[in-house]
């Protein structure tokens, strides 16, 4: 057994009649691709199963095996009460669940399985492993522990959920036990290059443009090794508010500098609502600066949400806390 508390949740599972699912706000493949792998399984037990999510799904899920039955509710009004238990994935905090800040975790039996070193531990049960690259890899692992049979299409969702955090294999969160998982998927039917192709592969040209705003307003903090980019909600709006456009740009731009430990992309996605993609390059870890401000996420890629400011007063009061933690760390390359 991978897991100590595999038989556990396991148990409680196979016990309950009627399961909810979560996927995160802002869906990305590793939240969506565990969801529906878990989806898989339990309807194979002849479970009631839920998937839902505060948000649509996006290009980079939609083309995942099982994704029509994700439903967008409103957690606000959403009724928990005849649902056994909440099986929540890939999500630090309560407000990841629900897309709020201000919604009141409801009365039912949570088991969370989760990858994030901020984790707030919120369930009954919590599997936290902030070790492996993925969401998608630690349900692989738990799956293994159960000895369930890996059909091409369970496959094929964790893989996604893998290729998807770790940027094809290319971040620090990848270790020889992910390309492991990785080849194991693949011998089952994970088809590695129709994953790329939708997830990687498939940007919109709106997109690129808007990246272009991106790059053009990013600044380089060569003293404090870092670079950084905001962009107004003006901005965002004239390009249609592209989804996810801050976190790929900040993959894509941010750990890439030379002379540049880190880097982060803010984006004013609502008036007065600023949301920053942190980066970061080797050892250097953005959880902490990203907790610094009140989010969280992992090492080499965390996120965090400034409310109620002004555009001008949020970045200042960005880049306040950012300089005090880069100061902090040494130069790593
Ligand atoms: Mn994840």
């Amino acid at each position: 057994m991978k897991y100590k508390d595999s038989r556990k949740i396991f148990k409680a599972l196979k016990k309950a009649k009627k399961i909810l699912i979560n996927v995160h706000r802002s869906p990305d493949p590793d939240s969506v691709g565990s969801a529906l792998a878990f989806y898989e399984l339990l309807v194979s037990f002849k479970k009631e199963v839920k998937v839902i999510c505060p948000n649509k799904l996006t290009e980079e899920n939609i083309f995942l095996p099982h994704s029509k039955v994700v439903e967008k509710v409103d957690f606000s009004k959403f009724d928990f009460s005849k649902w056994n238990i909440f099986l929540v994935l890939d999500s630090a905090n309560w407000d990841m669940v629900t897309g709020f800040d201000q919604i009141k975790k409801p009365n039912i039996k949570t088991i969370l399985i989760d990858h994030h070193i901020t984790s707030k531990q919120f369930g009954d049960i919590n599997l936290i492993d902030d070790k492996v690259s993925s969401t998608a890899e630690l349900v692989y692992l738990l799956f293994k522990d159960w000895k369930i049979k890996f059909t091409n299409t369970i496959s094929e969702n964790l893989l996604a959920g893998i290729i998807g955090d770790t940027g094809i294999f290319e971040y620090p969160n990848v270790t020889s036990q992910t390309m492991e998982v990785a080849r194991e998927l693949m011998e089952k039917g994970a088809d590695k290059d129709n994953i790329i192709l939708h997830i990687y592969r498939n940007y919109s040209f709106n997109k690129l443009k808007f990246w272009e705003e991106i790059i053009k307003r990013m600044e380089f903090d060569e003293k404090n090794r870092f670079v950084y980019s905001a962009v107004p909600f003006n901005v965002f709006k004239d390009y249609q508010k592209p989804v996810s456009s801050k976190e790929i740009a900040a993959s894509m731009f941010c750990p890439v500098i030379k002379g540049a430990d880190f880097g982060f992309v803010m984006i004013e996605e609502e008036e007065n609502i600023l949301k920053i993609s942190f980066r970061s390059k080797k050892d250097f870890d953005v959880s902490k600066v990203a907790e610094g401000l009140g989010g969280g996420g992992h090492k080499s890629a965390a996120g965090a949400t400034i409310r109620n400011k002004d555009f001008d007063e949020a970045v200042k009061r960005v880049l306040q806390v950012v300089e005090k933690y880069a100061q902090k760390d040494n130069k790593v390359f």
